[in-house]
């Protein structure tokens, strides 16, 4: 029983990622807000379940506007042109990449690109790369030299829940 909450709550979980990242049908509020309204009248959501995936999202990925809870969003990942407002800041000395090995070659010779994101995604921690990786195939994590990029005049953002981003990632800061 407990089984199956756990796996409502996931899967509730992703399409409110999808909801809050990549709908392109819904005109998002200032700095990425969505009305928590609309997602319980058109999107079957209860606010009791919005606040329980708030809570133990394992990412933090998302978070209420204040504590009235009358608009949510999430804090990275989006597909949507949105500013939800990410601080610039100096990222560590390295940070990591997580991704497939068939992808390698292409990296190698074009650089990470964000693809259909608004920015390429990077960890602080191998681990979490890994399980990044691990979303696309066999999983390899590539060691960037944060720290010569931000040096070279390169903006970094983060997330509330500490995942950093950029705009592009040249092969030249890679160490594989
Ligand atoms: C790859 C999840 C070939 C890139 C994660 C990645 C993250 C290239 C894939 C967040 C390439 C894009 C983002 C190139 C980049 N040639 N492949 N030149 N440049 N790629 O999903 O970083 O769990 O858009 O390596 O945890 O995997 O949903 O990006 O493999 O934090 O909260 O193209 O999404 O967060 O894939 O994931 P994605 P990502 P959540």
């Amino acid at each position: 029983m407990e089984n199956e909450d756990k796996n409502y709550i996931e899967e509730r979980s992703r399409t409110l990622a999808f909801l809050l990242r990549h709908d392109k049908t819904y005109a998002f509020l200032e700095h990425g807000y969505r009305d928590v309204h609309d997602l319980v009248a058109n999107h079957g959501f209860t606010r009791e379940e919005l606040q329980e995936i708030v809570d133990k999202d394992c990412k933090g990925r998302y978070e209420f506007s204040d504590e009235k809870r009358l608009f949510i969003r999430a804090r990275y990942g989006h597909s949507v042109n949105v500013d939800v407002e990410l601080q610039e800041a100096t990222p560590p000395e390295v940070l990591y990449h997580g991704t497939a090995k068939r992808f390698l070659d292409s990296i190698m010779g074009q650089g990470i690109l964000k693809m259909h994101r608004l920015y390429v995604h990077l960890s602080e921690s191998v681990e979490e790369a890994v399980k990044v990786g691990k979303r696309h195939g066999e999983p390899v994590v590539l060691e960037i030299d944060a720290r010569r990029m931000s040096e070279d005049g390169i903006r970094f953002l983060v997330s509330r829940n500490g995942v950093w981003l950029t705009e592009f990632v040249d092969a030249k800061y890679i160490r594989k």
